[in-house]
């Protein structure tokens, strides 16, 4: 019932559209988007493979069941889906050390020794969910495909993140256009370990909490070039921390090529640049730090035009609302 205005006590007006209060209420945050489903793309590698189809759907079937508390069920990967998982993990250890920004190599090697990160076999999300609330409080849901942007970031400000749990057609494993469990494990888990990210994803969570639709689109053009596709800066050298360059090795090295065009991470004007979903971005932006990026990302934050403020409890994972000063 995203969109009905449930809440009308105290500061939150009637036009406020309705956000989740407290950690459980996300399992009302899984609206799916219907772009890029194997089912109804034509150009998706899984179309006309009967076989995937019914994979993802049984898969799919687990993130429509699961509430709040559950432990994630897991799922006896195939042969062929651990052998994309291989592919894919075996390029990122051969980049990575040359191009991953270092909180990302240190991550990655603690995922490494806790025996998560290993090449023949996909990670279970209960198991990278577990390793990382020891290390940021991050937890993960199981999503069953691409979520609407608003049920999305409204996770994030519980320090909950949404993965979907199947792999891509094993045809083109170096680039999708649609999340996987390929990119999230790769691309957004060793990140999410981090305490300086953790709390810039977050931040861009609680931003979102009741925000104006149009408010919510600027923030997930933020979210797209700096989670997903933002470069940084280490010692002079360009770095990827975004996760759907660090899960795709295809756009990782267009990344990092002279054909698209960097810029400077500026939220005024990163935040109303349209981008392409289907193919390589044309444009990426390029943070100082991740320090930089969330002070920036801040001053603008507060220009929003959002009455009141909010704050998250970790003790009670209940967001508190509170009057505008
Ligand atoms: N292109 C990414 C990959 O191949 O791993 C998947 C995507 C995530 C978000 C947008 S596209
Ligand atoms: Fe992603």
């Amino acid at each position: 019932f995203a969109g009905v205005n449930l809440l009308t006590e105290n500061n939150i007006s009637s036009k406020t559209p309705w956000f989740p209060r407290h950690a459980s209420d996300l399992d009302n945050c899984n609206h799916l988007m219907t772009k890029y489903e194997p089912e109804l793309d034509m150009n998706h590698p899984g179309f006309a493979d009967k076989d995937y189809r019914e994979r993802r759907k049984q898969i799919a079937e687990i993130a429509f069941a699961y509430k709040y508390g559950d432990p994630i069920p897991s799922i006896a990967y195939t042969e062929i889906e651990n052998g994309t998982w291989q592919r894919v993990f075996n390029t990122v250890l051969d980049l990575m050390p040359k191009h991953a920004c270092r909180e990302y190599k240190a991550a990655f090697e603690k995922l490494q020794a806790a025996d998560i990160f290993v090449p023949h076999r996909i990670p279970q999300l209960e198991d990278v969910s577990s390793f990382l609330r020891k290390h940021t409080g991050f937890t993960l849901r199981p999503a069953a495909g691409l979520l609407t942007a608003r049920d999305f970031l409204a996770s994030l400000a519980f320090r909950v993140f949404q993965s979907t749990q199947y792999v891509r057609h094993n045809n083109s494993p170096f680039h999708t256009p649609e999340p996987d469990c390929i990119h999230e494990l790769l691309g957004h888990i060793p990140l999410l370990a981090d305490p300086s990210f953790a709390q810039f994803s977050q931040e861009i969570g609680l931003a979102s909490l009741g925000a104006s639709d149009s408010e919510i689109e600027k923030l997930s053009t933020v979210y797209w070039f700096t989670v997903e596709f933002g470069l940084c800066k280490e010692n002079q050298q360009l770095k990827a921390y975004g996760a759907a360059l660090l899960s795709s090795i295809g756009e990782l090295l267009h990344a990092l090529s002279d054909k698209p065009e960097l810029r400077p991470f500026e939220p005024a004007s990163t935040s109303v640049q349209p981008y392409q979903d289907q193919e390589y971005q044309p444009i990426y932006y390029v943070a100082e730090t991740f320090e930089d990026a969330k002070d920036k990302f801040r001053r603008w934050v507060s220009t929003m035009s959002r009455p009141f403020e909010v704050r998250f409890n970790p003790h009670t994972e209940r967001v508190e609302v509170l009057d505008s000063v």
